[in-house]
């Protein structure tokens, strides 16, 4: 009892609760996503505690805000302050330390390299970015429940070692279609953070198609007042205004995500066909549209109106989009002759242009006279991403039958779409950008995109149905080296990953070709 009491005395004086040894851990153990390039286990473990310090080089702001995103993702699980302060003094015990690398060229503009020791944790990159990708495998290493918004009881170890990081790809996408049903700002947040977890960085959102305007454009505000009034099913629809884009380019930037607005053209235009009577070939307003066919719709592309049309839109889009990309659809028109498409695209291009920034269209796009700093997505025919080649224009691969988000899983999904063929995780996971189509090399690709139609998807739970668990693969495909990927692999570390995905509550696909880990948590709906 004396003992007991003496040792109490010595706790409360020396605060015992640090003290306790942290649990060695293993980092090869651990099942990150996607796979790091280069990593090295030293067998012990980094513990957090309510006195761990985020310190941030001295001065750098952009970096400010990156500890203050950790500490904010820190704290709620850990209970824990995580105060930041600035220092140039490395390896600060009991700290998390931020700092921009000095000569460290393979990092890139994105890498980053992680040093766990016992005593402290380094973190440096080339840029802010580099540490924001940094801090999501960090995230990763903590026990799933840091991702909980309330107090947990937990050891918050980190394995030690170090990972040396980059990513293969420079673009990383996902495409969110807010026109065949309406996701407003919040929902877009939350697609926002599901893809800065997997250090994707890009977001492709289309805004326009034949069932809804969802932009507003101030010059002309019938597009949104009435094209933007409903949706596949006759839904009431709905709108960003432009507070609400800037909203979500600025919530994305905070994540090193780039916005990439899409206005579908000259296609795929019955909303604003609807809402303008001047901008159809005979002057009468269509009705409205809420099916799901389409091809039947187009802008009259001789008609100088258009283009006063087109300039007006991308001006004001462009004012609020800091990204380089400017996408024009283009896909699908089948509605207008041939040699009216190519003109419109090549009269377009040079709109883009001149509001400063470069075009990006799905690959029909080829047929036009592209210059070199457009970009083409391609998503249906081999032909039109060779064309893109000769043209010495970059490619997005988004490959219908291995990346598009709305194909059903198998015969048996209820959500989705399988015109493209069922992709199953692996399907969407076993394919390599760079050798998909004879011609097309990893120097003419730019990245990997993942579109996500939703005529079928009607609420965030369908919504990520069918997104999880591929966009983690895809965004593995983006990341990784190809020769660092195998199926056998991935699908081991997915399997683990399931923990985490309960843990955010995430409505997941259960495919039967994943060892998953967990059994699936009760109150967690795991619904089709
Ligand atoms: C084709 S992919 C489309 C979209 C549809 C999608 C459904 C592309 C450029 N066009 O309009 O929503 O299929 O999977």
């Amino acid at each position: 009892m004396k003992n007991l009491l003496f040792l109490f005395c010595l706790c409360v004086l020396f605060s015992c609760e640090e003290k306790i040894p942290a649990t060695p851990k293993d980092l090869t153990k651990e099942f990150l996503i996607p796979k790091p390039d280069s990593l090295l286990a030293t067998g012990s473990s980094f513990q957090l505690t309510n006195e761990t310090q985020i310190v941030i080089e001295n001065g750098n702001e952009e970096l400010n805000k990156v500890g203050q995103y950790l500490s904010k993702k820190l704290s709620p699980a850990t209970g824990f302050n995580f105060p930041i302060n600035f220092s140039d003094k490395k390896n600060t015990p009991n700290a998390i330390h931020f700092f921009i690398s000095k000569n460290k060229k393979q990092l890139g503009e994105e890498g980053y390299e992680l040093t766990v020791d016992e005593n402290y944790i380094q973190l440096e990159g080339n840029t802010p970015a580099g540490i924001f990708r940094g801090v999501q495998t960090l995230l990763q290493l903590l026990p799933e429940t840091i991702v909980k918004k309330t107090l947990q009881s937990e050891s918050w170890e980190i394995a030690s070692g170090n990972i040396f990081d980059f990513p293969n790809y420079e673009y990383r996408g996902a495409m969110i279609d807010v026109s065949r049903h309406f996701f407003g700002v919040e929902k877009v947040k939350e697609y926002v953070d599901h893809l800065a977890r997997y250090k994707m960085n890009y977001l492709h959102i289309h805004l326009t198609d034949d069932q809804g305007w969802r932009i507003e454009i101030k010059k002309w505000p019938n597009l949104t007042a009435h094209g933007g009034s409903t949706q596949v099913g006759g839904g009431k629809g709905g709108f960003f205004t432009q507070e609400d884009y800037k909203e979500i380019v600025k919530y994305a930037a905070d994540r090193f995500i780039t916005i990439v607005p899409e206005i579908d053209l000259p296609g795929h235009t019955n909303a604003a066909l609807a809402s303008y009577a001047e901008l159809n070939c005979d002057g009468k307003a269509t009705k409205l549209y809420t099916g799901m066919e389409v091809g039947f719709s187009t802008l009259c592309t001789r008609n100088e109106n258009t283009y006063e049309f087109v300039d007006d839109v991308i001006k004001e889009l462009v004012e609020m989009t800091p990204g380089p990309y400017i996408h024009i659809g283009g896909d699908e028109s089948h509605s207008t002759k041939k040699e009216d498409y190519i003109y419109f695209v090549d009269r377009v291009q040079d709109i883009v242009k001149k509001h400063g920034k470069q075009m990006m269209g799905w690959d029909d796009i080829t047929a036009g006279s592209l210059t070199s700093n457009a970009v083409a997505q391609h998503w249906a025919k081999k032909e039109n991403a060779k064309k893109a080649v000769g043209q010495n224009v970059k490619i997005v691969m988004s490959p219908a039958s291995k990346a598009y988000l709305d194909m059903k899983y198998d015969s048996t999904t209820t959500l989705g779409l399988n015109w493209a063929g069922f992709i199953e995780v692996d399907t969407g996971y076993i394919w390599n950008p760079a050798a998909l189509i004879n011609g097309v090399k990893r120097e003419n690709i730019l990245g990997v995109e993942c579109p996500l139609w939703t005529e079928t998807v009607t609420d965030l739970d369908e919504l990520e149905y069918l997104v999880f668990p591929r966009l983690l693969g895809y965004a593995e495909i983006g990341w990784t080296k190809q020769e660092d990927r195998n199926w056998e692999d991935y699908k081991v570390r997915l399997g683990n990953h399931q923990a985490r995905l309960e843990a955010l509550g995430i409505n997941y696909y259960p495919s039967k070709l994943v060892p998953w880990t967990k059994p699936t948590e009760k109150g967690v709906k795991l619904k089709n």
